[in-house]
């Protein structure tokens, strides 16, 4: 994977790498210990006791009983202010403008943990993607020439082949199609291997799954969805916030959360002026 330090990352490579290329690239110690601290406790906190939650591509898990080993944490930006430094990093924030367009906007950040023995992943393509296994309800054509989705991962635990880094087949983004038994995944895929501050920044579109974990140490990260503004989000995040967050949100985050785009409105009761057009 092409690894770029957070100072010379240029946009027009890193697009090109996503598009055309591998369709992933890290960008090595983009947050400091600190940061990776307080993040890891806070989603420990959140999901030592608390109930399950919703989560995917675990059916083998949801099977044989083993949904437990593996916890999400849902609606970050709730939690701590540190997810939200981490969903606008400048260097992430200026890649994304170039490859979703500058209206760009966040569709979830959660947390995925996998315990010590916990399951891995159904190879997957992710959110708005994610159930392309049933082709037939999206657009005739629709493929990934422009992209309508980009992952970032930030490593909070080791990520090893033992603790279960997540997978990735390099190249597969440019063919959008869901990938099945007959792809032979495991035989193809590479792993995102990294250190804790690590960070991947991915296009969805290419084949990935988290792995199962064989180490004796948790492995834990922030899973970022971003999206073009006109694709509804995941997560209806301004539903789930704090009317306080909400208000004193920075411009950037503002835009992540959808508020820079006014659709859909109830136009019958809108500002009655020529709202759209060159002039
Ligand atoms: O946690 C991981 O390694 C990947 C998770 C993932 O791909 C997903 O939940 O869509
Ligand atoms: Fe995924």
């Amino acid at each position: 994977m092409k690894t770029y330090k957070a100072d010379a990352a240029d946009p027009d490579a890193i697009v090109d790498e996503l598009l055309n290329g591998g369709g992933a690239v890290m960008f090595k110690g983009l947050f400091a210990p600190e940061d990776i601290a307080e993040a890891r406790r806070i989603i420990l906190e959140h999901s030592n006791n608390d109930a399950a939650k919703v989560t995917h591509f675990q059916g083998a898990a949801a099977k044989d009983g083993q949904l437990a080993l593996q916890r999400r944490v849902w609606n970050l930006l709730a939690k701590g202010d540190v997810f939200a430094r981490m969903a606008t990093h400048p260097v992430l924030m200026k890649v994304l403008s170039k490859f979703l367009g500058t209206g760009f906007i966040m569709g979830s950040i959660a947390a995925n943990r996998i315990l010590p023995g916990g399951p891995g992943q159904e190879p997957h393509v992710d959110y708005p993607y994610w159930d392309f296994h049933a082709p037939e309800t999206h657009p005739i054509g629709l493929n990934a020439s422009f992209p309508m989705n980009a992952q970032v991962t930030v490593i909070l635990d080791p990520f090893t082949e033992a603790s279960g880094a997540t997978a990735y087949v390099p190249g597969t983004q440019k063919h959008l199609r869901y990938p099945g038994p007959e792809d032979d995944f495991h035989g193809k895929s590479k792993r995102m291997l990294g250190e804790p501050g690590d960070t991947v920044l991915f296009f969805g579109a290419a084949w990935h799954c988290a792995m199962p974990n064989r180490s004796d140490h948790e492995r834990c990260a922030v899973l970022t969805n971003y999206l073009p503004k006109w694709v509804k989000p995941l997560e209806d995040m301004p539903a789930a916030l704090p009317r306080e967050l909400l208000d004193t949100a920075s411009p950037e985050l503002r835009q992540l959360l959808g508020f820079d785009y006014p659709y859909p409105e109830v136009l019958d009761t809108a500002d009655a002026v020529n709202a759209e057009g060159r002039k």
